[in-house]
């Protein structure tokens, strides 16, 4: 009999088991478990035991092997969970994160050894990908890339309640742009241009033209990423800005995400931009530049902050108004005392409240409307200020 196509994708195939199989080393030696930090002493037999059920057959675990195995991913996740939760993040170990991926790894091959259906596989591998620390040569982004094409290219789902937008007081159009206080644009500038003029110097500017070429700029929108990565699980921030008290995160999935609140590991979508070729005047390799996606809707503020790396903002597509402010003028910015938000201010740009930051009035700033096809140099430690005017997508490249 043939077997439909489930709506969450189809798990049932030695096909898919043999390629996810070939993902792991051959031999169960070749999985070594090795950890960078140290873990309870417990943790070990219970991996060693997992390996032992993946191993334990030729083919495709039998059906009670894979229930032997997501028992132990649930047991495995759940006690490096509570680990990753003691205490401030830059203190979890490395170790209990790798404890973590591999109970994600397991879980996720109990499912297709199942041959269930792969939607909670997927999500697997991505909890395992965000909360993690990479093992096996970064085995979950190769799985989930086995794994993505076999799921249903999802449309955004009726939104079943919409969520409100981002909260806070509505911000109607921009300031208008001053002639004197407006980014320089710049069409294509030559790298030496860029370097003696802007780099070096330290000063903003807008780069034109740069990303006309990039696939991005005519492939991407709400529809596409639902279709390309509507199940995957992504950290989501809800809230107008990271400094309101009611600004959370949440783990979501993009289609749910578009869903209710429109209506940033996915590398289909990494294929589509291109690394800009002023980023070679930097010192860093090309694996150390850190590229972040934006995608929110209008009204989205990103309060006005200072990043330690040079960035390009490039807009994909939305609008997005942006105020920048030197390094010099940080005294004037009243930066969070906490070491947190130290390196963000407590002023809000548009309405300043002048009665508790009496300075602010000296800082000067720039500031542009920054449109598709645009890229702002933003050089490091220069303050920043964003604010979406319309659903808006935007990739920064942080270099140094
Ligand atoms: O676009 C945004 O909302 C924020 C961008 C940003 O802060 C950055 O790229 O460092």
């Amino acid at each position: 009999m043939a077997r439909t196509g489930s709506a969450e994708g189809e798990g049932d195939s030695p096909a898919l088991w043999a390629e996810v199989r070939a993902l792991l080393p051959r031999a169960e030696e070749g999985l070594t478990l090795a950890l960078s930090g140290e873990v309870e002493d417990c943790v070990l037999p219970l991996l060693r035991r997992a390996r032992a059920l993946l191993y334990g057959a030729a083919g495709r675990p039998e059906a009670a092997a894979a229930a032997a195995l997501e028992r132990l991913s649930d047991v495995l996740r759940d006690y490096s969970w509570e680990k990753l939760n003691a205490g401030p993040w830059r203190e979890v170990g490395k170790g209990w994160r790798q404890v973590y991926a591999y109970g994600c790894l397991f879980g996720a091959l109990a499912e297709v050894a199942a041959g269930r259906p792969l939607s909670r596989a997927v999500r697997l591998c991505d909890l395992g990908l965000l909360m993690g620390a990479a093992v096996l040569d970064n085995v979950l982004a190769r799985l989930v890339r086995a794994l993505q094409p076999r799921l249903p290219r999802a449309a955004p789902r009726a939104p079943d309640g919409q969520r409100p937008l981002p909260s806070g007081r509505p911000r109607g159009p921009p300031p208008a742009l001053q002639p004197h206080e407006a980014i320089p644009h710049l069409r294509c500038p030559s790298l030496e241009h860029f370097r003696d003029n802007y780099l070096l110097p330290q000063r903003p500017v807008v780069l034109e033209g740069v990303m006309d070429h990039w696939p991005c700029m005519k492939k991407w929108s709400v529809d596409y990423f639902c279709q390309v990565a509507g199940c995957r699980t992504v950290p989501v921030e809800l809230g107008a800005r990271y400094t309101d008290e009611e600004w959370s995160q949440q783990l979501m999935t993009v289609s749910d995400f578009v869903s209710q609140y429109i209506m940033d590991e996915i590398p289909e979508l990494k294929e589509d931009i291109s690394i800009p070729d002023y980023c070679c005047l930097g010192e860093g390799e090309e694996d150390d530049i850190t590229i972040n996606a934006w995608f929110g809707p209008g009204g989205t503020i990103s309060p006005l902050h200072q990043d330690p790396q040079q960035n390009f903002l490039a807009q994909v597509f939305g609008k997005k108004y942006i105020r920048l402010y030197s390094p010099q003028d940080s005294e004037n910015l009243y930066p969070h005392e906490s070491q947190i938000l130290h390196n963000t201010s407590q002023v809000d740009v548009e309405d300043p409240d002048l009665v508790k930051f009496p300075n602010f009035t000296k800082a000067a700033f720039q500031s542009c409307i920054l449109m598709p096809g645009q890229i702002l140099f933003i050089p490091v430690k220069y303050w920043h200020y964003v604010r979406s005017l319309e659903l808006s997508f935007s990739v920064s490249f942080w270099w140094s």
